[in-house]
């Protein structure tokens, strides 16, 4: 087999990029470790960017976006009884667009389908060869064959535990890492959201987040000690410890149901630089990752994406390196702002157990500063709609 970009990880980051290179007459093969089924009955993110929403529509998959997704000009930081809200669109102009993941993904499947590239799902045992050749190889197991993929490219899209990074030799890169003691509980329930708007809640029990994907569906997360397990919460505790949480209004709205899916995600920032070597290209959780109390990961994917196809498509359309050699740079710069607004995001409202009465006093403080100071409103708004790309 032969391509000119293969791509390693069916997930956002892979099928967009793909998606944006055939557009432009670049041919590519996706090599996927999982069934799409698997890929598509994972929940993740839920809040896009202005600025993905427009590279989703120059990429031709935003007809369904469009129509269904829900749009949202702000979002609620609180403690207790206090709502401070961050009007997003008087404050920078943009607003936030809600959208699952999995919803994203299914619509980029659909149209690479149309385009008809191929997407090998269950390729196992990926290994990455001659990345400073001419031309590259990707040997991988499927079907019960051993096969070679000869490419001029590889983009490694393969997530936080795929191989491409891993193929990078240790000594050629540098890895910067924080973990958090806790994880999110998140639970998805068919129930109406308690609120119009997001709220971000800190609390002395802990962090919860009230999240949504529709006007029938809700997304909840609450902060919990790591060594938890999902399968120990059941739907009554985790609802109980929801409400205590949430600030007095929306804890009495709130509908409760059937948890349709419950998981525990642990919180780490991770940046592994650089993002290329030789002919490899890393792009969205492959290179980093950003504890979700931002909502950028996703973003931080999709905007990776939108430097990278412009360098493949100057490489291998006009014979151009310039954007590959100044890929990794250039996408640094924008991940690293979103991962100390993530990182701040994710101290100014999480609990560390074991902490000391200064700490809860810090984040009382925070809250209090974004009540009273626009400025501070704004600059948290500017890094929440997205920096530009
Ligand atoms: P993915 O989605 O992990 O996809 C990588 C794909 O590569 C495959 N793979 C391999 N394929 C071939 N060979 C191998 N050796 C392979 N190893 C792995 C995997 O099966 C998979 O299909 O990475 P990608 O495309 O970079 O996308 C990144 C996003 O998924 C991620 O950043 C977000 O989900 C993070 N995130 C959020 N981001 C936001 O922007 N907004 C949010 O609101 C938000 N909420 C979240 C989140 C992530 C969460 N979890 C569970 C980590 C909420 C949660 C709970
Ligand atoms: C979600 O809806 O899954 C979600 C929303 C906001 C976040 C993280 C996750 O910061």
């Amino acid at each position: 087999m032969r391509t000119e970009v293969a791509i390693i990880g069916g997930g956002p980051a892979g099928l967009l990029l793909s998606q944006l290179l055939n557009r432009a007459g670049v041919d590519t093969v996706i090599l996927e470790r999982v069934s799409r089924d698997h890929v598509l009955s994972r929940i993740r993110a839920g809040v896009l960017e202005a600025g993905t929403v427009d590279l989703l529509r120059s990429a031709g998959v935003s007809a369904r976006l469009d129509r269904e997704a829900l749009i949202h000009d702000g979002v609620v930081l609180s403690d207790g009884e206090r709502m401070v809200h961050i009007d997003f669109r008087a404050l920078t102009g943009s607003s936030m667009t809600i959208y699952g993941q999995t919803e994203m993904t299914a619509d980029l499947y659909a149209a690479q389908d149309a385009m008809g590239t191929p997407i090998l799902h269950e390729a196992s045992d990926v290994e990455i060869d001659d990345l400073d050749q001419e031309n590259s190889v990707v040997r991988f197991h499927h079907g019960g064959d051993t096969k070679h993929l000869r490419c001029r490219f590889v983009a490694g899209c393969d997530g936080f535990h795929g191989v491409s990074r891993r193929t990078i030799p240790v000594g050629k890169r540098r890895e910067f890492e924080r973990t958090y003691p806790f994880g999110w509980l998140g639970v998805l329930a068919k129930v109406p959201p308690c609120h119009d708007e997001l709220i971000y809640a800190t609390s002395a029990r802990g962090f919860a987040l009230a999240s949504m994907r529709s006007k029938t569906l809700s997304r909840y997360y609450i902060q919990v000690p790591i060594k938890d397990r999902a399968e120990d919460w059941s739907d009554a505790a985790f609802w109980s410890e929801l409400t205590r949480r949430l600030p007095p209004g929306p804890a009495e709205a709130l509908t409760t149901g059937l948890a349709v899916e419950k998981s525990i995600a642990p919180l780490r920032s991770f940046v592994s630089e650089p993002l290329r070597w030789g002919n490899l290209v890393l792009a969205g959780d492959a290179a980093h990752i950003v504890p979700p109390t931002g909502a950028k990961g996703l973003n931080l994917a999709v905007s990776d994406v939108f430097y990278l196809h412009e360098a493949l498509i100057g490489a291998l359309k006009r014979g151009d390196m310039a954007g590959i050699e100044s890929y990794s740079d250039r996408a640094l710069r924008r991940i690293w702002k979103a991962m100390r607004f993530s990182w701040q995001m994710t101290m100014m409202l999480h609990r560390f157990e074991g902490e000391d009465s200064f700490a809860a006093a810090m984040r009382g403080a925070m809250l209090e500063h974004q009540q009273t100071s626009e400025t501070a409103r704004r600059e948290l708004a500017e890094n929440y709609v997205g920096l530009p790309f």
